[in-house]
Formats: C-alpha cells, structure tokens, sequence
C-alpha cells in the first residue's frame, strides 16, 4: 500500500466511526472557542480526537493540522504528508437532522496550495460517501458504504460547463452591489437555490447533479469570509478543478493562488463549473 493509500483507509476508517457518533452522540456545546472564534460542539472536539488518534498511528503522517486546534500537532519529522481537516463541518446542523461532512487536504511537506496532492470528503448523510481525489488531473472518485462496511466505487464525477443550481451563504445585507447583482442574474437565468448551511452538503450536491456555483463572498463584516483556505476551501477547489470546473476568490483565476500566511485564514470563495465562475469575473472585475 502506498503511503497516500494509508491515509485513505485510515480516513475509511475515521468516517465510519464519526457517522456512528453522529447518530448517538451528546449534542452539546463545550466551554471553549476554535481559533476562529466558533464555540465547540462535543461532537467537533469527539471527531477531532478520533482523527487524531487514528493519523497518530501512520507514520507517513509528518503533521496534523485541524479547524478545532490552535497550533499544529506535529507528529514524524521526516515523514512527507501534513494534513489539514475540518473534523465536522457543518456540526451546528446535526441538531436538526441535517447531512454533515468531515473535509481533509493532503500536503506534501509543507503548508502552501502548490502542495496539496489529495483531497478527500466524507458526507453523513442517509448514506455514508467518501469523494477520494489521489492526484492533479485526475477525476475524484465517489464511494459508498455498502451493507458488508465496505466502501464501494461508485463512479467519477464530473462537473458539466453549466450548471442549474445556486448556493449562496453569508448575511445577505453585509453583501457588496456586484455580489448581489451577480447573484440576481443567475436566479434569472434560470438556476435554483439550494444551500443547507453545510459546504460539504452543498458543494457534494452541485457535484453530483452536474454543475452550477457555490459561493461564500466577501461582506462587510466579514472582508476575507468565513470559510478557512486550508482545511475547507483548498480541499474542494482541488475536487472541482479536476471534475473541470474552476473556482476564485472573486479576484483570482483560481483558489489557488491566495498566499497562506496563517493557519486559520479565511478567504471569500467561489465553486462552480466554467460558465458560472466566468461569469462572477463578468460582475466581479
Ligand atoms: P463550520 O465548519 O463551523 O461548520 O462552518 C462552516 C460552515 C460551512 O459548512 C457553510 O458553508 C457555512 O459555514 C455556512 O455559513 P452561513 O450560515 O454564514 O452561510
Ligand atoms: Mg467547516
């Protein structure tokens, strides 16, 4: 097994003990804050420490970096693979039932968006799915826990040049007049809205129906966003340029040029398929 096959089975492994916890777990909030400022669920602190302790045991794994720690764990000095994850994302929305997902970025040797060579997402939902992306230029694979607690292949996912849906997030009244005209058009042009509150579930089903935009923008409260570069929106700009879709910040040609100078950055983000990303460059410039 090669050293990038290691993390996926242990990432294999780590969702289905997360999906379990989910379903019986404690739903209450913990004393302490993340570095970004949200107040802990026991579930984000639970899922955290079951990928820890899993990660622990590779010795391919040279750091950890998680959305729920302040600093990085360092673990094998010269070992190669430093990875970065959100061990929860979207956990305010299990109270209500909603699907969920844990987000992991593979760096070789260092932190930065050149070095991201896999990115993988589990998504908590009726059904438990893992998107595997193992290189650049490869489509990302979608599996799904069978009944014998195997993941099966499914398929590979492409994104097609257009796409139907919409997901938009943040306070609406914080967005700038480009945003919002930018957002109206496409409402216009026919896509429909579709946003749960959770980016795993909202970048997973813009993937599978086939296309159209994710968006976090800039507000005015919030000038760089909420969602964070390295656990959260380098992951998916990785997956939706390799089903062929592009991605931005709103004033790059691509996610992957934000300079990361620390490790809970955020920046405003957008996912899509071609069209819709060329046309926020048309509202945007
Ligand atoms: P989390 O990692 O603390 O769950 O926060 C990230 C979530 C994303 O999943 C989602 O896209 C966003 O926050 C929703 O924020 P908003 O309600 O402001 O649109
Ligand atoms: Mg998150």
């Amino acid at each position: 097994m090669t050293q990038l096959e290691q993390i996926f089975k242990a990432i294999k492994e780590v969702a289905i003990r997360i999906s379990e916890e989910i379903k019986y777990a404690d739903l209450g909030y913990t004393a302490h804050e993340n570095a970004t400022g949200d107040t802990q669920l026991k579930l984000d602190v639970l899922s955290d420490e079951i990928i820890t302790a899993k990660f622990k045991e590779l010795e391919c794994v040279k750091a950890l970096v998680s959305e729920e720690k302040d600093d990085a764990l360092n673990l094998n000095e010269n070992s190669k693979y430093i990875i970065a994850y959100d061990p929860l994302d979207g956990s305010s929305l299990v109270d209500v039932n909603f699907a969920v997902g844990s987000i992991f970025g593979i760096y070789e040797n260092e932190l930065n968006p050149q070095n991201l060579v896999a990115a993988v997402y589990s998504i908590y939902g009726p059904r438990l799915e893992l998107v595997i992306n193992d290189k650049k230029g490869s489509l990302p694979s979608l599996y799904r826990l069978a009944k014998d607690g195997e993941f099966k292949f499914v398929k590979e996912l492409k994104l097609n040049e257009k796409g139907k849906l919409n997901a938009t997030g943040a306070t609406q009244k914080g967005w700038s007049e480009k945003h919002i005209k930018f957002i109206r058009e496409l409402f216009l042009q026919g896509h429909r809205l579709r946003y749960s509150g959770a980016m795993v579930s909202d970048l997973h089903q813009i993937l599978l129906k086939g296309g159209g935009l994710f968006s976090y923008p800039a507000t005015s409260d919030a000038p760089n966003g909420k969602l964070r570069v390295l656990f959260e929106v380098l992951p998916f700009a990785f997956i939706y340029e390799n089903a062929g879709g592009a991605t931005s910040s709103g004033v790059n040609d691509s996610l992957f040029d934000i300079t990361i100078s620390k490790t809970h950055q955020t920046t405003p983000c957008f996912f899509g398929s071609k069209f819709e990303i060329n046309l926020m460059h048309k509202f945007y410039e």
